[in-house]
């Protein structure tokens, strides 16, 4: 926690929980033992109740010890993942292929692994004698540390009043699942998303999309893709798919499904999107709708991004209303880049800071 900023919001964030502690703010009464959502960094997704009631989280500014009813979601720190050295090397001698599309394909192959295949790359580029090849690893590992750059180190817990980073300190989970005890080990996991609090949606684009509009006027259109994704191997991608960009003079746009807001106290939007597009010429918006898609209001012009961003939207005006969020995208008639990215959109229960 480098940035004294984020330290102090931090520190403001455990206080205010210490305060909920101590009783001057009652916390609600969650459900004791909360189902749990385990993402597993293979891609499996286990499902059940912990066999725990709290989890202990070391922070610097001490160990926090969190009945699970109060906590929402735990991210993992990036482990770097076993990736067979073999499909590598593979790749590695067709970016040296005198045939274009086999190295495109292969340039491709190897962006879609992310950071997972950066030490293999770096022993070959070491390694390649071309330098043609060299510079086209050059340029990939570029690409993979331009698409996270802060791919998290710490674990970071999200709980109601209390976001912090630090290290979970877990050995292993035993879950209760409709398949019986079932035991994990913590480097194993993903991510942990708890049912602890209401929510109106719920979506990280790894499975079937449910409910989403995708439309479009052209080619390029909202689509999953494995390309790159936050969390969970797979995101929605807007440009022309199978491309390695947008096109120009199109209109696209992915539209929520309609959501009912009143089961929630402080409603609250969260995602997380990447931009690569030509800002200002382009445009790539935010919009929110009360009257199922007929009007929409702007909330957010997305700048031009580096690397995933996450952005908390309070819906507190939109208390008690029936609504739509949309994010569309417009080009003009020249320049195209690689385009857009959204990953694990919610509503939910948020704090209720504006
Ligand atoms: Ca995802
Ligand atoms: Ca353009």
């Amino acid at each position: 926690m480098r940035d004294p900023r984020r330290a102090v919001l931090c520190l403001a964030a455990l206080l205010g929980f210490a305060r909920a502690w101590a009783g001057e703010v009652p916390p609600p009464a969650p459900p004791k033992t909360p189902k749990v959502t385990v993402r597993l960094h293979d891609g499996s997704i286990l499902v059940g109740k912990p066999e725990a009631e709290e989890l202990k989280f070391r922070t610097e500014y001490g160990l926090l010890t969190l009945p699970l009813g109060q906590i929402q979601r735990v991210v993992f720190g990036v482990t770097v993942q076993e990736v067979d050295p073999r499909a590598v090397a593979k790749w590695v001698e067709q970016l040296g292929s005198a045939n274009y599309p086999e190295r495109e394909a292969a340039h491709e192959a190897l962006i879609e692994q992310g950071p997972k295949v950066v030490p293999a790359l770096k022993v070959s580029e070491a390694k390649a004698e071309d330098p043609e090849v060299k510079q086209r690893i050059a340029t990939l590992l570029a690409s993979i540390a331009r698409a996270a750059p802060d791919a998290p180190q710490h674990d970071r817990i999200f709980a109601r009043q209390l976001k912090a980073s630090g290290k979970v300190e877990l050995g292993e989970l035993s879950l209760e699942t409709r398949f019986g005890l079932l035991k994990v080990g913590a480097k194993d996991i993903e991510s942990l998303e708890f049912d602890t609090l209401k929510s109106a949606l719920r979506e990280n684009f790894d499975r079937k999309i449910a409910g989403w509009d995708l439309a479009s006027d052209g080619e390029t259109r909202w689509h999953p893709t494995r390309r790159r994704a936050a969390n969970g191997g797979m995101c929605l991608r807007c440009a022309l798919p199978d491309q390695a960009t947008y096109g120009n003079n199109v209109h696209a746009a992915a539209t929520s499904p309609s959501m009912d807001l009143t089961a929630l106290e402080h409603p609250e939007l969260r995602y997380q999107w990447l931009a690569f597009y030509e800002e200002g010429a382009d445009s790539f918006l935010l919009e929110i709708s009360t009257d199922n898609g007929d009007n929409w209001t702007q909330l957010f012009a997305h700048p031009q991004s580096t690397g995933w961003e996450e952005r908390r939207v309070p819906l507190s005006s939109y208390r008690n209303a029936q609504v739509k969020i949309r994010f569309s995208f417009a080009s003009d008639d020249s320049e195209v880049r690689e385009g857009l990215y959204l990953d694990n959109v919610t509503v939910g229960e948020g704090s209720g800071d504006e």
